[in-house]
């Protein structure tokens, strides 16, 4: 049996959503942060990190939102990884440009909007935060032009795993009306009745 330990309203969210797109029966098991439960004795076991999400399949435990994704796919929905090794390469590319391009300052951001109050706010290092996203959006937006999906011409964890940190764009009050391709790739996502399934956890 697959238990995702974390919540959908968090870096675990793109698991969640992963996991419907595998259609597979999976448990959940929330971890209450206010009660310090990801730093427990138990989960420590499975994660030493101390963070969510982790994912346990049958036993075999495994950490990291893109890893589990990848183990999701590569386990039961092999056609999220791309045609062929080609294609994997690219989707490994977007996925891992995904969290170690874009999630950072995007997340910056949106800590201190959602999480710091008013007054505490860092306002330079929302400044620098943003000032990094358009160059970003625009390698995004560009690679969207005249395309539906980011790696060949099915849906696949690159677009997973992007859109995972692109939509939270409008969290921040980003807007993305400059950039039609995303816009429109979004919309399409937004389409899927797994996206739909994952929307309705949040
Ligand atoms: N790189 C990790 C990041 C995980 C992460 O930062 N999770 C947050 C929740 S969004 C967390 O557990 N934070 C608790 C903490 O840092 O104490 C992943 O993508 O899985």
């Amino acid at each position: 049996m697959l238990t995702i330990y974390g919540s959908p309203r968090s870096s675990s969210g793109r698991c969640f959503w992963c996991l419907e797109e595998i259609e597979k029966k999976y448990n959940v098991s929330p971890i209450n942060f206010k009660e310090k439960e990801h730093k427990s004795t138990s989960y420590l076991k499975l994660n030493p990190n101390g963070k969510t999400p982790t994912l346990n399949d049958d036993g075999f435990v495994i950490w990291e939102s893109i890893a589990i994704n990848f183990y999701l796919a590569e386990t039961y929905k092999t056609e999220l990884l791309g045609i062929d090794n080609k294609q994997h390469g690219l989707v490994q590319q977007w996925s891992l440009w995904g969290i170690g391009e874009l999630q950072p300052p995007i997340i910056a951001v949106f800590i201190q909007l959602v999480f710091v109050p008013e007054e505490r706010r860092d306002n330079e290092l929302i400044e620098k935060a943003m000032a990094k996203i358009p160059g970003l959006l625009v390698v995004l937006n560009d690679a969207l032009e005249g395309k539906n999906n980011l790696v060949g011409n099915k849906f696949t964890l690159a677009d997973l795993n992007v859109a995972s940190v692109a939509s939270l764009c409008s969290e921040i009050k980003f807007s993305l009306a400059s950039y039609k391709n995303i816009q429109a790739w979004l919309t399409k996502i937004s389409e899927r009745p797994a996206f739909k399934k994952y929307q309705k956890l949040l």
